[in-house]
């Protein structure tokens, strides 16, 4: 008797991870043989401009190499592909033609990533606020276009980021 409690009681959890799991399902995109994981930008300020986003991850589970070749969302006048680097202490942004997504590989966005890529979201028409969604287009080289659900949400690292490690000396 105890141990048939216990299995309807695992059934119970087990479904309830179930329908967890298929929340978390929703922040994951694919198109082709990429799959994006978790496309993020933090909120902005009022009169702020510009915005970025960024996607955890991308990963090319093909055996082609890919490239994210561009990017646009109805919120932004238009979506630069960048990328930060150190100029001696400056930490500075640059734009790039294409974002590779190497065959067998997964490539991070975001703060304190090796690279720094990140998507620019030029004139914004709206402040990106907390909790909000937005559609993004990404257009990749081979896998095509495809469109992913932008959840805004405040920075999970204290502070300014990794990046002002190095560009602050006090
Ligand atoms: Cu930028």
């Amino acid at each position: 008797m105890f141990s048939k409690t216990r299995r309807q009681l695992s059934n119970t959890l087990a479904a309830a991870l179930l329908t967890i799991s298929g929340v978390a399902l929703a922040t994951d995109f694919k198109v082709g043989e990429l799959k994006i994981d978790q496309p993020y930008a933090h909120p902005t300020g009022p009169g702020m401009k510009n915005g970025a986003a960024y996607l955890q991850s991308i990963s090319n589970q093909g055996k082609v190499a890919d490239q994210l070749i561009s990017a646009s969302s109805p919120l932004a006048g238009r979506v630069e592909l960048h990328r930060m680097e150190m100029q001696g202490d400056i930490m500075r942004m640059r734009e790039l033609s294409a974002i590779d997504v190497p065959a067998g590989r997964s490539v991070a966005m975001g703060r304190g990533t090796p690279d720094g890529y990140h998507l620019m979201l030029m004139d914004l028409k709206q402040p990106l606020k907390e909790g909000e969604r937005f559609p993004l287009k990404l257009r990749f080289k081979n896998a095509g276009e495809t469109e992913v659900t932008v959840v805004v949400q405040q920075p999970k690292a204290a502070g300014h980021g990794a990046h002002s490690d190095k560009g602050h000396k006090h």
